[in-house]
């Protein structure tokens, strides 16, 4: 999903944090390449500009934290920003406390309308609620039998009168839920390859019968442009009331996702991720922009570094680390720190190209107090330089500790391990990790 961008954005970024000093012009620079990259992501004109303004506003001139890459803390405005375009919050679907909720669902032909009303339906009957299927597509011949197959295969009811008009049969449909207890009846409109009139007045037809709780638009995330031009109309015919982006399991280019709640205010609350009728989830802004920007989870990452860890001395470590200079005595510091920023494991998983490397390396809290038992057991000369530990320091150590020689002997192994990793990094001019941030895993 959103390969193309966030390739743009890794290329943008990795100029940016290449330079000592914000000036005016490198953030104008970058920023020139950011809107060119969202104009090729098929994002809306005027939302790409706005986009870059708002970016170049909060850089530039801002006060640089002195323990962080100038390039890292642009990387955390551009997120915000897109944060702030995708919604910021998780906009929840109307609840179900009425006797009879509805839910009208509209869009373009083939957009997935029927598929997220089946998703719906077994989302409701999960929750021990009882769902009812509405045909209101009697256009398209199969379109009925679609939608029974569907209901039949989740073991849902399914709601149709034959030569009726859909309005009409949504009526009627809400009269049969009230007497038959139905708590959410989903109303699967028909959808046309344009927007026409004909269908329009049917779908306003349709809203001035029976008030749904909510009209949800889908939007195929695949169309780009098309999708947000079209969620404009809807919108302009029907006020809806939120957006449902289907197929963004596809290689979209991210234009619609990112245009369209700007363009028409309304929020995008679902996301289709798949054509199983489990593939829908709460549409998380936050979680869309980490995954558009493509920059791991660098920004959660700065973000707690920064409230937890003590900078300059972080920035002093991690220079050590990168010569290889990093002893014992550092190693218990960074236990202490790493302590204060919670689980190892989802910490060195933020760190982007470090998750797989990691991967089978599972690290818990009691580990971590048998090795700092040990550490605490050697003297300061040993720990300055573990190199010296012979056979017998090992045997103090491990009874010192009340370890065996084997658990000192894997400490050792692990430490000069890491310790050469690190090495070989500085050497391939490693910079994947942000300034201020030393990281390291036994
Ligand atoms: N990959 C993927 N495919 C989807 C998704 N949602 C729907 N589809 C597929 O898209 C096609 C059209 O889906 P439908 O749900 O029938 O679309 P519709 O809007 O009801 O179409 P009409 O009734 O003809 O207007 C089907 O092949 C679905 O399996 C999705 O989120 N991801
Ligand atoms: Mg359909």
């Amino acid at each position: 999903m959103f390969g193309n961008l966030t390739e743009k954005f890794e290329q943008i970024f990795k100029k940016l944090r290449g330079v000592g000093i914000l000036t005016e012009k490198n953030i104008k620079d970058a920023m020139r390449e950011v809107r060119q990259a969202l104009l090729e992501a098929d994002v809306n004109y005027k939302v790409a500009r706005n986009f870059v303004r708002a970016v170049e506003a909060k850089a530039v001139g801002r006060e640089v934290l002195r323990a962080i890459e100038p390039g890292q803390q642009v990387i955390k405005i551009v997120h915000d920003e897109l944060v702030s375009l995708l919604g910021s919050e998780v906009v929840p679907l109307a609840p179900l406390d009425k006797s009879v909720t509805i839910y009208m669902i509209c869009g373009l032909q083939g957009s997935g309308k029927t598929t997220l009303a089946g998703k719906l339906a077994l989302q409701t009957k999960r929750k021990n609620k009882k769902p009812l299927l509405v045909a209101a597509d009697i256009y398209r011949p199969a379109a009925v039998k679609q939608l029974k197959v569907l209901a039949d295969s989740i073991g849902v009811e399914h709601f149709y009168l034959e030569n009726k008009k859909p309005p009409q049969i949504c009526r009627e449909a809400i009269k049969y839920a009230q007497k038959n207890f139905i708590d959410l009846v989903i109303l699967d409109t028909a959808g046309r390859l344009h927007i026409d009139d004909e269908l329009m007045l049917e779908l306003e037809q349709i809203k001035a019968d029976v008030h749904p709780d909510e009209i949800l638009l889908v939007a195929d995330a695949m169309t780009g442009q098309d999708a947000v031009n079209i969620a404009l109309e809807f919108h302009n015919r029907l006020q809806i009331t939120g957006v449902v982006l289907s197929k963004l399991d596809g290689d979209a280019r991210g234009g619609a996702a990112l245009s369209i709640r700007e363009v028409t205010q309304c929020p995008i609350k679902l996301a289709s991720v798949g054509e199983k009728l489990s593939d829908l989830e709460p549409f998380y802004p936050d979680r869309m922009a980490s995954r558009i920007l493509g920059m791991g989870d660098i920004v959660s990452l700065v973000e707690k570094a920064q409230e937890t860890i003590d900078m300059e001395q972080a920035t002093a470590m991690q220079e050590k680390l990168l010569k290889a200079k990093f002893d014992f005595e550092d190693f218990l510091e960074q236990m202490k720190q790493l302590k204060k920023m919670g689980p190892l494991d989802s910490l060195l998983g933020m760190i982007p190209g470090m998750g797989k490397a990691f991967k089978n390396i599972k690290v818990n809290e009691h580990d971590m107090e048998r090795m700092v038992a040990i550490i605490k057991s050697m003297t300061i000369k040993e720990r300055r330089n573990p190199s010296i530990i012979d056979g017998s320091r090992k045997r103090r150590i491990a009874v010192g500790s009340g370890n065996s020689i084997q658990a000192v002997n894997q400490l050792l192994k692990q430490f000069f391990a890491m310790q050469k990793m690190f090495g070989n990094m500085n050497k391939m001019k490693f910079k994947g990790f942000p300034k201020g941030f030393a990281p390291f895993n036994l």
